[in-house]
């Protein structure tokens, strides 16, 4: 299986460390899951439910046409040419994925971004009335209109797009419409938009363009995704790269990467009319979050982060670098009935309050320099050890319990700045520490048995006569400080004279971080005790 992550971490001290561990013969300390963040893009599980198999562009559409509630059409790996757009009507908890799980390794298209005469494939997937769609593990491409359209007026709920590599479209991307007209409205709602790339090989064919259009939808997420080149024709400016408007509810964007987008993320965008969700005429977005983005560009553009007609707003730790390609803001917050809270940004250019808007604006650092970070040029605004003015610099928000790399906030003293919390976290501690064995009666030869948590390098041992707590850790009696961090078992030989033997452990990351105190084990055993407190 070949899964893409979204973003392998520069991690030269682990990878001196992995070497030293080859080199000496020692097993690997888990460091496969190790590079990927707590909250990364792993694979989908197996797909429950019916399953249909298909390896041609008719066996695709055949398929789509005759689908059933809960069943998964698994594609082959391969192209296929559509000659319809593949419409998913009246059916619910049905899926499109690949077999293999690689998005690369199957590419369906349209008949291109630039043709008219698109025939039968306006789009290249469309949902209707069907709840619960899933379309993961693929490559969409080269449709005159939408990739996929979500006709929010027939109410599709929970759309869920996943680890999806999205190329060249001629409108929007991902489009989720509505219709003022309808009397009662549906709208759709919960979709969620995730680890997926979506890029244009150079620009869009005109400035109406978005990478995620949604009009009057409530409670989206827009999380773990790249979004490169979204950008009109020289001359012009595309719309957002994300787009949430028409009185959109309680969008959360989180934790994506904008690489030369003109705009990235808009949480309304002008003022509302008739198509806006629940006739609301005052709100273009209400509630909502937007936190840990990291946007970068070098070419021409326009501000990276947008609030408008928007009401209680959150921009929290975000990191916006536009190279003076847009010298009035990196983040605008505009017209007199926005409100909301705009906290510990990093950006290279002003918090921008236009028209009369209000908002809580703290903490935030506008001063942002190349050298801060990990590549800039790159679009990788990872924080280097000499940012020192974004480095611990925040407070804790209850909003923002992780970062960008899904690591938990804050590791060191405070939070950092901006959308990357700098260094690696702790391992988590150990809650399972047990002696599994013990034999003698003075000395006493025990075996220790633990789960090895991720991310640790070395683990150290103690023991004492007393409870092990974190204040009296340092002076109890050291066993091993070198063990190998993926080490789960340990024996040791200690004098014991009776009483109460305690062992406990803590781990240690590739920067040395130690993590929280395991629990203690006890020797004689707490649970041979246990059944005697129980009476
Ligand atoms: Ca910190
Ligand atoms: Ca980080």
């Amino acid at each position: 299986m070949s899964f893409v992550a979204k973003r392998p971490r520069a991690r030269p001290l682990l990878s001196a460390l992995l070497s030293l561990w080859l080199t000496l013969g020692l097993a690997a300390p888990g460091l496969a899951a190790s590079s990927l963040s707590l909250n990364s893009c792993s694979p989908l599980p197996p797909p429950s439910g019916s399953l249909v198999n298909v390896s041609t562009a008719a066996q695709l559409q055949n398929a789509v046409d005759n689908l059933t509630s809960n069943t998964t059409i698994l594609i082959a790996d391969g192209t296929y040419d559509l000659t319809n757009t593949l419409n998913i009507r009246s059916v619910n908890n049905v899926a499109l994925r690949s077999a293999s799980g690689n998005r690369d390794a199957v590419v369906i298209r349209g008949k291109g971004m630039s043709n008219s005469s698109y025939g039968n494939v306006p789009h290249v997937v469309a949902i209707y009335d069907a709840n619960d769609v899933l379309i993961a593990d693929l490559t969409l491409r080269d449709a005159y209109f939408h990739l996929v359209q979500v006709h929010g007026e027939d109410g599709p709920q929970r759309p869920r797009f996943y680890n999806l590599h999205l190329v060249d479209s001629g409108e929007q991307f991902v489009k989720g419409s509505t219709d003022g007209s309808q009397n009662p409205r549906l709208y759709t709602d919960g979709g969620i938009v995730e680890c997926s790339l979506f890029e244009y090989t150079d620009r869009a064919r005109s400035d109406y363009t978005n990478a995620v259009d949604v009009l009057a939808g409530a409670d989206w997420i827009i999380r773990d995704n790249v979004f490169r080149r979204i950008r009109a024709p020289v001359g012009q400016l595309a719309g957002p790269a994300i787009l949430m408007w028409r009185n959109s509810l309680n969008t959360v964007v989180e934790r994506n990467q904008f690489v030369e987008c003109d705009r990235a993320i808009a949480l309304g965008l002008s003022a509302p009319d008739s198509n806006s969700r629940d006739g609301n005429t005052t709100y273009d977005h209400q509630g909502g979050i937007v936190r840990n983005n990291m946007i970068y560009r070098a070419g021409s553009g326009d501000v990276g982060i947008t609030v408008n007609y928007a009401a209680n707003f959150k921009i929290h730790h975000n990191t916006v670098i536009l190279n003076g390609t847009f010298s009035w803001g990196a983040i605008e917050y505009r017209f007199a009935v926005s409100s909301g809270d705009i906290r510990y940004n990093l950006t290279d250019a002003p918090i921008w309050q236009r028209d009369g808007a209000t908002a809580t604006v703290m903490g935030n650092v506008a001063n942002a320099q190349p050298g801060w970070f990990v590549n800039a040029a790159a679009g990788d605004l990872h924080l280097v050890a000499s940012a020192a003015a974004a480095i611990n610099q925040a407070a804790t928000l209850a909003d923002v319990p992780n970062d960008y790399d899904g690591d938990p906030r804050p590791i060191g003293p405070a939070p950092d700045v901006g959308a990357d919390e700098y260094g690696l976290p702790p391992p988590a501690a150990v809650t399972d520490l047990r002696v599994t064995q013990a034999t003698g009666s003075g000395p006493l030869t025990a075996t220790l048995g633990w789960t090895a948590p991720a991310n640790a390098i070395t683990t150290t041992l103690r023991y004492s006569n007393a409870l092990i707590t974190s204040a009296n850790w340092n002076s109890a009696t050291l066993l091993t400080d070198t063990l190998p961090g993926s080490a789960n078992i340990y024996t040791t030989t200690v004098p014991y004279s009776g009483g109460t033997l305690y062992f406990a452990l803590k781990s240690q990351n590739a920067e040395g971080a130690y993590s929280a105190l395991s629990n203690n084990a006890f020797w004689p055993r707490w649970d041979v005790y246990l059944p005697l407190v129980s009476k």
